[in-house]
């Protein structure tokens, strides 16, 4: 609803100012949909002419959508990789970026350099987010919780892959760790892969069809751009050996890039994150506790906070070993995050219609 009423209050301005600001007439022959496929810093570029690849051309951002973004705090103003946006091209032939349109998928977080005061864009129009982790250092099922609430936010469909298989020697400690991460993956399919020894690497091949967009997002050294490589065919994205001592990634995807396969799925790899902080996930909780949440609609009281209250069916679950009690906590801490970041969007709103 609030990005149709932006897009309106966007296409007003628009049509309002028929001049740039070299006083050049803008054309409307020379206005194009174009897509956001890479994000450095603060440059973009844009693909034109889908016809299963991108004509790729850099783009600069209009000056006063920068600010406004800037000055209204407005994650939705600025564009994302994935966005659809409409660009002016000028007559020496340079791009700039007029508009972002609407979103059909969408993923933030609370940004970390602002303490989560802002909201930070990660990526948009994603048709799959593939939430990654590795199976020999970096497996958290307690994450994997925090990341299946903001995909089920995204308007997109999860799927888990969990990376560097080949590394996990016993075949019995490998399920073992894969069904540690498909009990909390109620719904979503798990692939355990292998983009060294090609060992499962076929299942994921089969998601990728022509014309959908999958996101890959991570921590940092769980092999997201070692897994782009392996399904373009070839070393498209500079990966790196994680650090020695403590098994972490050195952070070498610095930018976020929209890679085409040959047969024209989408892939976008992301830097690894450290946090991935809930920025607006009420209903992402919803969807990645769904067991929890059938389970607290049989409770005698429809309030029930699942303490003491007698009647309590989540509590009943856990005694009965139907439930793990870490899931229950987690389920709890992740509500009350998602409320906390709720009521803060709502002031926010508030106090910027005033
Ligand atoms: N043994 C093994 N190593 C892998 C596999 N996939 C990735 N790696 C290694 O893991 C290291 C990190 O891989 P990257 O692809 O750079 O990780 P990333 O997730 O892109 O990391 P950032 O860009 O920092 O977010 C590299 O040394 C890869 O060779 C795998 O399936 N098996
Ligand atoms: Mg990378
Ligand atoms: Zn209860």
């Amino acid at each position: 609803m609030k990005q149709t009423n932006e897009k309106k209050t966007n296409e007003k301005q628009m049509s309002k100012k028929k001049y740039d600001n070299q006083g050049q007439k803008k054309q409307p022959e020379n206005m194009v949909q174009a897509r956001i496929i890479e994000v450095q810093k603060d440059w973009f570029s844009v693909g034109y002419e889908w016809n299963g690849s991108y004509q790729k051309k850099p783009a600069r951002l209009k000056a006063s959508v920068f600010y406004r973004s800037q000055k209204e705090d407005g994650a939705e103003l600025y564009p994302a990789i994935g966005d659809d946006v409409r660009v002016w091209r000028n007559e020496q032939g340079e791009d700039r970026i007029e508009e972002v349109l609407p979103r059909r998928s969408w993923l933030s977080r609370s940004n970390p350099a602002t303490s989560g005061q802002t909201e930070q864009g990660i990526a948009a129009n994603f048709d799959v987010i593939l939430l990654i982790q590795s199976l020999n250092q970096n497996l958290n099922p307690r994450r994997m919780e925090r990341y299946l609430t903001v995909a089920w936010n995204s308007g997109a469909t999860p799927v888990i892959v969990l990376t560097k298989a080949d590394l996990v020697e016993e075949e019995e400690e490998l399920e073992s760790r894969v069904s540690q991460i498909e009990e909390v993956a109620v719904g979503v399919s798990v692939l355990a892969v292998s983009a060294l020894t090609g060992e499962g690497m076929e299942k994921v091949k089969a998601l990728l069809e022509p014309g959908k967009t999958f996101l890959l997002v991570g921590s940092s050294g769980i092999g997201k751009s070692t897994l782009v490589n392996a399904l373009a065919g070839e070393e498209l994205m500079t990966t790196s050996e994680i650090r020695e001592e403590d098994g972490r990634g050195r952070h070498t995807t610095t930018h976020r890039q929209m890679i085409v396969l040959p047969n024209g799925a989408c892939l976008i790899d992301t830097p690894g994150m450290r946090e991935l902080g809930i920025w607006n996930a009420e209903d992402g909780v919803e969807g990645a506790f769904s067991d929890v949440e059938e389970l607290a609609g049989q409770c005698r009281f429809r309030d029930c906070r699942h303490e003491r209250e007698p009647g309590c069916a989540v509590k009943k679950a856990i005694r009965e070993g139907r439930l793990p009690a870490e899931r229950f906590k987690s389920w709890q801490k992740l509500q009350r995050e998602a409320a906390h970041q709720a009521k803060k969007l709502a002031r926010r709103e508030a106090s910027r219609r005033k």
